[in-house]
């Protein structure tokens, strides 16, 4: 039997008390470890009548949870107010009508449970085109809803001259040695100034919209014949930001051959299919709402998703891994090769990929 971390002890010591502050029975109650995602760690809550999904909140990663509940009430009194068709599983309220619920010195919330499946890769493109569609639909329902009312959750979340910049710091700072692997891709990621030069130029340009800015694969639920998508998920970094940044993250965890977390190096590469079908669904469910900078901007928006992914696993290396969590010493340094990997994939099959963006 694997042990239980200090996480899961806390749950099960509270979660009696935590659904009763939800109002929910207490008998039978089971608790077990859910999904992939790497900030908040999750819950599945099996009680005798229903089931619920438990998050104990990653406080470090989210200073300010308001911004967070503010940004997702503008977005459910908008669907409500326009009678739009767009089921999001919101955190729900405690019986003293908070968003949250404290217990010592964690933060906990419980959302309704959404049955289905979620997955960390796609296994064809129909698959691709459902998730794609989903978010995408996202971005459409929320097209009307204005920007200057969200709050920025986590500041310069998606900015590459930031994460940029922090990458130069970690360089000054870091304790570890720049050598070998190291310093492949150290050097590697320096040279991608370039693109953040592209970025600057379309943030310069483009309009804001509320984005999801965290549309990887895992965060939408598949009906479990994967003929539909049950709900998109992870709300928290709702905000304002650009389309490129959602396309650009389905972009990075859809096409490329291996996962995230593969070490299989020769095996990454980009899924030209997958590709396609990201491309028509976005296209399909936001299409005609898309300026002509926006479309040009999804192919730069998935080398750009890639190279932030790979700057922020690297930088995190470099400072002795204290943001993502990683089950060995060079998971954040291989990370951060997966992802400059599938860059140089991309970038070696911009050409291809431009006729099929032309075609949106
Ligand atoms: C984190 O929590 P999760 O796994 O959905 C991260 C994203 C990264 C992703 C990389 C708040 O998302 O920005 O794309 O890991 N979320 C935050 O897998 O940092
Ligand atoms: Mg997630």
């Amino acid at each position: 039997m694997v042990s239980l971390s200090a996480i899961d002890n806390a749950i099960h010591m509270i979660i009696g008390q935590l659904l009763e502050s939800y109002g929910h029975d207490t008998l039978d109650v089971k608790v077990s470890r859910y999904g992939s995602g790497h900030i908040h760690k999750t819950f599945l809550v099996d009680s005798s009548k229903e089931q619920f999904i438990l998050q104990s909140f990653n406080q470090k990663v989210f200073p300010y949870p308001d911004r967070i509940s503010g940004n997702l009430q503008l977005v459910r009194d908008h669907l409500k107010e326009n009678e739009l068709d767009y089921k999001l599983p919101l955190p729900m309220k405690t019986t003293e009508g908070a968003l949250f619920s404290g217990h010592g010195d964690g933060f906990y919330r419980l959302f309704p449970f959404v049955p289905g499946k979620c997955i960390d890769k796609v296994e064809n493109p129909q698959q691709a085109y459902l998730a794609a569609r989903a978010f995408g639909g996202f971005i459409n329902a929320c097209s009307a809803i204005k920007t200057d009312g969200m709050e920025e959750v986590i500041e310069g979340f998606h900015d590459l001259s930031l994460r940029y910049r922090q990458f130069e710091n970690a360089l000054k700072s870091t304790q570890v040695k720049l050598e070998g692997e190291v310093k492949e891709w150290v050097e590697f990621y320096k040279k991608q100034v370039l693109l953040v030069r592209k970025f600057r130029r379309f943030v310069d340009i483009l309009p804001l919209r509320v984005t999801h800015n965290d549309t990887k694969i895992n965060n939408v639920i598949y009906a479990d014949d994967f003929n539909k998508i049950n709900a998109v998920i992870d709300l928290d970094t709702v905000m304002a930001g650009y389309v490129f940044y959602d396309f650009g993250d389905l972009v990075r965890t859809v096409v490329c051959t291996e996962e995230e977390a593969s070490t299989d190096w020769e095996k990454i590469d980009v899924d030209l299919e997958k590709y396609a079908a990201l491309l028509k669904g976005f296209g399909e469910a936001l299409g005609d709402k898309l300026t002509a900078d926006e479309k040009a901007s999804l192919t730069f928006g998935g080398e750009m998703m890639a190279c932030i992914m790979g700057l922020r696993f690297l930088t995190d290396y470099l400072n002795g891994n204290v943001y993502y969590p990683i089950s060995y010493p060079e998971q954040n340094l291989h990370r951060a090769k997966n992802q400059g990997l599938l860059l140089q994939a991309l970038q070696g099959k911009r050409e291809e990929i431009l006729d099929l963006a032309e075609k949106l």
